[in-house]
């Protein structure tokens, strides 16, 4: 929890009010979609296909953290709301006329009241998840870097007038993202290490080897060290895209379930998939728009990124 957040929360309708109608939140929107044009641009020219966003389905992302179960009885199944769409990328890929696709996808994620203060959780969102068949984690990564320059680009000669109420310095074109490892950080800074390294960082940084979720792959030539990345925001703003290359193989994905404690029975027909043909070998990830948004307006509560507030743990009147 950030110090400088710690509140109190209102929820009546002045202050509900008060949120639909502050004018920051519409600069900040227009900073939003100039990220979600841009994107959608950025995609169509690496061709990407686009793939619409469920919202409900029998799995979904079982998250590295808990959260409440957010899940409704329909049709004689039980269907969660989307956490992620994950296993979708993954079959979706099953297509052999896709190579690459890309979702704008809404997430819902039922966070716990002591996420409320964090200024980057929501329990609504919107994550831009986008995965590619054969690549590795290099790939993706690259390819995030190319996509931040482009938007940031974009957003800049779109809103230039904006960008500079919110921001005192011009923003400056990243170099290529210096990458660093958990384990090496969080020797050098201690458990807040992620939080410490985006603080003190004015260029956003890749952060590998999270311990995560089964469908993130582990490194066969360093086992219980594991594929995966996040990009974290500088000066603060903490995480903004995670990703990793996939576990595609039957064997493996039975063992990092077994080490993660996740429900084989609920995911059988994905594991049949998994042993029956094989799943794509795979690697892709997602970031968060309103986070993206944040960071480029410097706003320092996610919660004011939105017209309608999404406080994990809060109530809301609309
Ligand atoms: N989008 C992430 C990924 O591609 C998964 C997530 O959001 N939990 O790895």
């Amino acid at each position: 929890m950030q110090a400088d957040l710690i509140g109190v929360v209102e929820v009546n309708l002045e202050q509900t009010l008060a949120q639909i109608q502050g004018a920051a939140t519409v600069d900040v929107l227009k900073v939003q979609q100039a990220i979600v044009r841009a994107t959608h641009q950025f995609m169509f020219e690496r061709g990407l296909v686009q793939v619409m966003p469920l919202m409900l389905s029998p799995i979904t992302d079982p998250l590295n953290h808990g959260v409440v179960d957010a899940a409704i009885s329909y049709a004689g199944s039980r269907w969660s709301l989307t956490k992620s769409m994950i296993f979708h990328k993954q079959l979706a890929l099953l297509n052999p006329e896709l190579e690459a696709l890309y979702i704008v996808s809404p997430n819902v994620r039922l966070e716990f009241a002591d996420r409320a203060f964090t200024g980057r959780h929501l329990f609504e969102f919107t994550q831009i998840d986008f995965e590619f068949r054969d690549k590795d984690g290099a790939f993706v990564r690259s390819f995030m870097e190319d996509l931040v320059k482009y938007v940031f680009a974009a957003v800049k000669r779109d809103l230039p007038d904006v960008l500079a109420k919110y921001r005192s310095e011009p923003l400056q074109e990243f170099g290529p993202f210096k990458i660093f490892r958990t384990e090496e950080l969080e020797a050098q800074y201690g458990p807040d290490y992620e939080h410490v390294k985006s603080k003190e960082s004015t260029e956003p940084f890749w952060l590998l080897n999270h311990r995560r979720e089964f469908y993130d792959k582990e490194d066969q030539e360093k086992p219980g060290t594991y594929l995966n990345y996040d990009l974290i925001w500088p000066d603060g703003y903490g995480e903004g895209l995670s990703g990793a290359e996939r576990e595609n193989e039957y064997h493996q994905i039975l063992k990092r379930m077994d080490e993660t404690g996740a429900d084989k029975e609920a995911f059988k027909h994905y594991l049949e998939v998994a042993k029956q043909q094989g799943l794509p070998s795979s690697a892709g990830a997602g970031f968060g728009v309103e986070r993206m948004a944040r960071y480029l307006c410097r706003v320092k509560d996610i919660n004011d990124v939105t017209l309608f507030s999404r406080r994990p743990g809060m109530p809301a009147l609309f």
